[in-house]
């Protein structure tokens, strides 16, 4: 009976602790680094005002552009891509620690984030926005 018990406690852990993964958020918090998001995964609800606080750690300026669901940057972010872009945040300076607003796509899908900074994509700069349809 213990063990069942033991069991269940474990069990009951695990989903809770899934459910805090998974789950689609209003608040962002986002280190840019040279050259990396951290974390380079989000999930927000559909059409929801989003607190995104981005904080630039690296040595350079870097940029939290997100593209258009269905559109991709690419290798490298040129002036043809300003098309489609969704939302950014653009030429956060090194140092840069600051929240802004944003509202999210109504469109549920797999949005790309990217830094348009000359070679930081290929170096690594490039996240997803997950949006799912809000309850
Ligand atoms: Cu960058």
């Amino acid at each position: 009976m213990k063990r069942l018990l033991f069991l269940l406690v474990v069990l009951l852990a695990l989903v809770l602790a899934s459910c805090g993964e998974a789950g689609p958020t209003t608040n962002i918090n986002v280190t840019l680094t040279d050259f990396q998001f951290t974390p380079n995964q989000f999930t927000v609800p559909t059409g929801q005002e989003i607190t995104i606080t981005v904080t630039n750690t690296g040595a350079v300026v870097h940029n939290f552009i997100i593209m258009k669901l269905g559109t991709t940057a690419g290798a490298t972010y040129d002036d043809d891509d300003d098309a489609n872009v969704f939302w950014a945040e653009r030429d956060i300076q090194p140092g840069g620690d600051f929240s802004v607003t944003f509202t999210a796509p109504t469109e549920p899908g797999e949005y790309e984030v990217v830094c348009r900074t000359e070679g930081h994509i290929a170096s690594g700069m490039v996240g997803k926005l997950i949006v799912v349809a809000g309850e």
